[in-house]
């Protein structure tokens, strides 16, 4: 696996650049859609392909480590088979999910316990467990056992956090060299960066995440409720301290203000559950504002639904259309939102890399992120 740096931006500290994978070319700035279950909720893989040009998407150990199971992953030789996408995956580690949904969970040193949140069944996984995983379920990238720390945390617990982060980094580390990639492809793994909103702490954990020169590295601990400010502040003194030659990733972020925000700043890849969830909602991500779909506003409104969107669903469908089927509970309605917010995603990190490209980008940024504040 190979990231090439093609163009820094004058301007700002935004780059373009190029992923080289087994399973493909990814292209950043990228956003990555979630696929928690091994599926983007509602959304066929080949609409991920055509539809919403998803270059890479997630996956989580934790889902699917508890349902389907490894046996079932192993037996269809591993989640690109699985799931029909041929293209890069990565999973996250289990590291945050544990955390935000199981029900009782005791974090120690060898590991962290927890309870499934499906039966109540208790596991253990280790940050040895978690490599395991995810080269049986076949990820194309790897991420570190971590703990994400809550906000807000205090400067003890987030300083012990990071150390036995970094601690079980090695491990992790480890445990990849012990191992060979499971179906004849590389799998490469990234550490996480922690240490909560506390500089001398985010500078000592992207120090110590630098020191292993991965392929690629992460930025954790952020988009947990602090405020704007903080996880810019934090995101760019990292930024500074993480290798150029190697792409960020800065996980679970965010609004598409928050992404070109931190394109800005020299963050490579994002994901998160915004486009797909709020979808679900009826909240849709336009290039002139965010719309309710559900509000009564729309309900004689029979233009497109985004006569600006790239995706064939806006311009087939009407808002009052989509309205009725969001308020409705229909299937069609919540998988119409889902592709329109991921193509909306998907559009704007690509804009933002050909702004990067032919240096139009800082421009460009700040009035999108006046547009994309809107509420109409
Ligand atoms: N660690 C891991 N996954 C994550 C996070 C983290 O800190 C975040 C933080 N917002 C999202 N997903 N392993």
């Amino acid at each position: 696996m190979h990231f090439t740096l093609q163009k820094k931006d004058e301007k700002t500290k935004a780059r373009a650049g190029e992923l080289k994978t087994d399973h493909g070319t990814i292209q950043t700035p990228i956003f990555m859609p979630v696929g928690t279950a091994g599926t983007v909720k509602g959304v066929h893989q080949h609409e991920l392909d055509k539809e919403i040009n998803a270059q890479i998407i997630l996956g989580n150990t934790y889902h699917l480590y508890l349902k389907p199971g490894l046996e079932v992953i192993e037996g269809a030789g591993g989640l690109h088979k699985f799931n029909g996408w041929n293209k890069p995956i990565l999973t996250d580690s289990g590291g945050y999910q544990v955390y935000s949904l199981s029900g009782q969970r005791k974090i120690k040193e060898a590991g962290v316990k927890f309870q499934s949140h499906h039966d109540g069944s208790y596991h253990f996984f280790t940050p040895e467990r978690a490599i395991d995983i995810q080269r049986t379920i076949g990820a194309d990238i790897i991420m570190a056992f971590d703990e994400c720390t809550p906000y807000p945390c205090d400067y003890a617990y987030a300083k012990k956090s990071m150390h036995m982060t970094h601690r079980w980094l090695k491990r992790c580390f480890d445990q990849m060299d012990r191992t060979a990639p499971k179906y004849g492809y590389e799998q490469a793994l990234f550490p996480i960066v922690q240490g909560s909103v506390y500089e001398d702490l985010r500078e000592r954990s992207a120090e110590k995440i630098a020191s292993f020169d991965a392929v690629g590295n992460a930025i954790g601990g952020l988009s947990v409720g602090e405020p704007d400010e903080e996880l810019y502040k934090a995101t760019d003194l990292v930024c500074g301290i993480l290798p150029e030659e190697k792409p960020r990733y800065l996980m679970g972020v965010g609004t598409p203000v928050n992404i070109l925000e931190c394109i800005a700043l020299g963050v490579d890849m994002f994901d998160c559950v915004m486009p797909t969830r709020n979808a679900r909602h009826g909240m849709l991500f336009t290039s002139e504002g965010i719309i309710n779909i559900k509000n009564k506003k729309w309900e004689m409104d029979f233009s497109p639904l985004d006569p600006n969107g790239t995706a064939t669903v806006d311009q087939v469908y009407s808002k009052s259309y989509v309205r009725h089927l969001i308020r409705s509970n229909e299937f069609l309605g919540f998988q119409i939102a889902s592709i329109h917010n991921l193509a909306f995603y998907l559009a704007l990190v690509t804009e933002a890399r050909t702004r990067i490209l032919d240096g139009t980008f800082s421009e460009w940024k700040d009035k999108m992120v006046v547009k994309l504040a809107n509420r109409l």
